[in-house]
């Protein structure tokens, strides 16, 4: 089964929107399988956008990120990762689209509300970064066979 890496930044947990935007994954039909709410050290940080390092906003969303602390999870389901990035909306919340989560709750790009993993090798990576494989829960849910 497919899994991603989902993380509500400091503004979604400062603002009050993890509560929303777990429900709206959990009610979409996806399964929470690890979740931990941490202070980010700036290695993590570093280390998790190292693609972004040569622009000119990296220090800026290293400072972002590390300011306060971020809900992490891991999340579990078909077409979990391209599906969940749907649900986020595009990167700049002025793209974003009504119903996404940027899009109902987003101003600004550098506080755009969660991260979620953008493909199968960045899901990978990002889950191995953030979570210990004992901190990843296996359960059925009853309910997954109407889902
Ligand atoms: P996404 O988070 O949609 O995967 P990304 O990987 O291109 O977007 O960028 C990572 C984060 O960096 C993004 O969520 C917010 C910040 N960011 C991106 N472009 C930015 C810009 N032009 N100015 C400030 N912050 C930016
Ligand atoms: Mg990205």
């Amino acid at each position: 089964m497919e899994r991603t890496f989902l993380m509500i930044k400091p503004d979604g947990v400062q603002r009050g929107l993890t509560g929303e935007a777990i429900a709206r994954f959990e009610k979409k039909g996806f399964k929470l399988v690890g979740a931990k709410l941490m202070d980010v050290s700036r290695e993590l940080a570093e280390t998790h956008y190292a693609e972004h390092k040569e622009r000119p906003f990296f220090g800026e969303l290293v400072d972002f990120i590390t300011s306060s602390p971020v809900f992490a999870m891991v999340w579990e389901g078909n077409n979990v990762i391209a599906t969940a990035r749907q649900m986020m909306g595009a990167t700049n919340p002025a793209d974003a689209l009504p119903g996404t989560l940027r899009g109902d709750f987003g101003v600004n790009v550098s506080m755009n509300i969660i991260h979620g993993s953008d493909s199968a090798e960045s899901a990978t990576r990002e889950l191995a970064l953030w979570f210990d494989e004992n901190e990843i829960v296996s359960y059925d849910k009853t309910i997954s066979k109407w889902i």
